[in-house]
């Protein structure tokens, strides 16, 4: 009976706009946003499913395209604990999506009769919404789904990505996490922060002000909402805070792709700044020096400054705690060197998409991972945890081993372990460099990144590119991996793949060499092999 309704409400209010279908990829659905609101309304309905098949846990619903264009919108889901949604269900929202408006009742019953759906459970949805113009509408699609299938709706209105599997999560367990509200997220993230920080704001080369570009997005209103809970632990200057439009010239995709300064920021040489994106669950830093040259500080310098903190930190706890790193392909070969040679951390490659991060992070008791673009965060398993929060209370341990196990203590507060959050990874970044003294140029003064250069290739059919070895090898077509090795070996340090995007119908090339030139070339002569 309510499959009937809700199929037939589909067909009334949201009939399928578009002939093409669409896929639940890496970054779940994500289209022009004018093809969306019957996505969106059956997405409602899969949410109510997926929540019942979880035995009423709550479910996340956000909408948003993160760092694509204004005009385009999306849709993802996010299971109990605040991940991404398990893969299986990938394939039933894809099936869902595209299914015509007279087969929507029969999908409806054939997902619901393979999970074994119990019509008894209750169902809690939550959604959020990020600042696009067209996101009421779409949260209001999501929202008549929901309600025809019997679900219950927890409306967050405008919040961060994050925020929203902060949220998820925190209403589905117990302990670490913070009352399911914007007060309760603030609060727990910058009380923490504040006692990490003591009552010297300031230290060594260590300024406690940074320049902030919002992206003209979610993460600029909420960064003004943080600053208000911060008080004077850390100056913050707004910029593109939300009068511009989302996402354009400015914001952390656009600062690492173009590899140039956001606009709308002021240049002040030497000053520490950083970017956000659309929908704030990815941060880089950079600084613009005297000669009006961009330093970058991704994801991967991102990894290795917390790796650096955290290891020293588990080193002096003595909890015997294993820490790991886990990067992607398109780590810069430095970065993953000085992990290796000089951290002496365990770190793993994973194909790209944070589901596969998370999920190999979890195999650490503490696990770090960022992905290059500044999309990441620190887990804790839950036996780091309780011996971390356990050793916090025993005041008869010695004196420097209690500071640092109390440090682990705050991290776990401060840190959003859900999913890559850009204001709580800021906070963490911030307590860095401040307990190190550090300026940004203290802190790039670490490694030196090998020169590299990605390139797009479009192709007729991008499928026609597998992968394996965590996307570092192709194994079709057949031959364009012993071409790579020609070209790879002729260049000082050279590294190269190519892999098909999983957001866009094109193909990937990634090189790095010794020197900018080389790097360029190999891009070029690997670009080449691929047509
Ligand atoms: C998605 C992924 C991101 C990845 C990107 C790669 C999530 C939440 N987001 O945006 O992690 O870096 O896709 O895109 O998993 P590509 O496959 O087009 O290179
Ligand atoms: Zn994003």
């Amino acid at each position: 009976k309510v499959l009937d309704n809700a199929s037939k409400l589909g067909l009334e209010k949201y009939p399928r706009q578009e002939s093409r279908d669409i896929l639940y990829g890496t970054a779940g659905f994500r289209t022009r946003a004018e093809n969306l609101p019957h996505i969106l309304y059956r997405v409602g309905l899969l949410a109510v499913l997926r929540s019942k098949s979880k035995r009423g846990a709550a479910i996340g619903l956000m909408i948003t395209a993160s760092h694509n264009p204004e005009p385009d919108n999306g849709v993802k889901l996010i299971d109990p604990f605040g991940e991404m949604l398990q893969q299986s269900w990938e394939k039933f929202a894809t099936r869902l999506a595209n299914a015509s408006d007279t087969e929507l009742y029969s999908v409806l019953l054939a997902i619901a009769e393979a999970e074994s759906i119990d019509w008894e459970a209750r169902a809690l949805i939550c959604v959020g919404q990020d600042t696009r113009p067209s996101s009421p509408d779409l949260a209001q699609a999501a929202i008549t789904g929901i309600t025809v299938m019997g679900g219950e709706v927890k409306d967050y209105g405008v919040v961060t990505t994050p925020m929203l599997h902060y949220f998820v999560a925190s209403i589905n367990t117990d302990g670490i996490y913070a009352e399911a509200t914007e007060d309760g997220y603030f609060k727990k993230m910058t009380t923490a922060f504040k006692k990490l920080r003591g009552d010297k704001p300031s230290n060594g080369n260590y300024v406690p002000s940074i320049l902030f570009d919002g992206a003209n997005g979610v993460g600029a209103l909420k960064m003004k909402v943080c600053l208000s809970y911060l008080g004077d632990s850390l100056q913050v200057q707004l910029y593109n805070d939300g009068n511009g439009k989302l996402n354009h010239l400015c914001g952390a995709d656009y600062v690492k792709v173009q590899q140039c300064a956001p606009h709308g920021v002021p240049r002040i040489t030497n000053a520490r700044c950083v970017s956000v994106d659309g929908d704030a669950d990815r941060i880089v830093y950079y600084y613009t020096d005297e000669c009006d040259k961009l330093h970058l500080l991704d994801g991967d310098r991102i990894a290795t400054l917390v790796a650096d903190y955290l290891m020293e930190l588990v080193q002096k706890s003595n909890l015997g705690l294993q820490l790991g790193l886990v990067q992607t392909a398109y780590a810069n070969g430095s970065s993953t060197n000085y992990i290796s040679k000089t951290l002496k951390a365990p770190v793993a490659c994973v194909p790209t998409g944070v589901k596969h991060l998370h999920q190999k992070a979890l195999e650490y008791d503490i696990g770090i991972y960022f992905e290059a673009n500044g999309h990441g965060t620190v887990i804790f398993s839950d036996f780091a945890t309780k011996r971390i929060c356990c050793a916090a209370e025993e005041p008869s341990l010695p004196k420097k081993q209690l500071c640092a196990i109390r440090t682990l203590a705050a991290i776990i507060e401060a840190i959003n372990q859900t999913v890559g959050d850009a204001i709580s990874d800021l906070l963490i970044l911030e307590t860095v460099l401040h307990a190190r003294g550090w300026s940004i140029q203290d802190w790039e003064a670490a490694y030196t990144d090998l020169p590299n250069r990605q390139l797009k290739v479009t192709l007729k059919d991008r499928r026609v590119i597998e992968t394996t070895d965590a996307e570092r090898k192709s194994v079709a077509p057949p031959g364009l991996q012993d071409q790579i090795n020609l070209f790879v070996r002729n260049v000082p340090n050279g590294r190269a793949f190519v892999r098909p995007s999983g957001t866009e119908d094109i193909v990937r090339v990634y090189a790095e060499a010794d020197t900018q030139a080389n790097a360029d070339q190999l891009a070029l002569q690997v670009a080449s092999a691929v047509y």
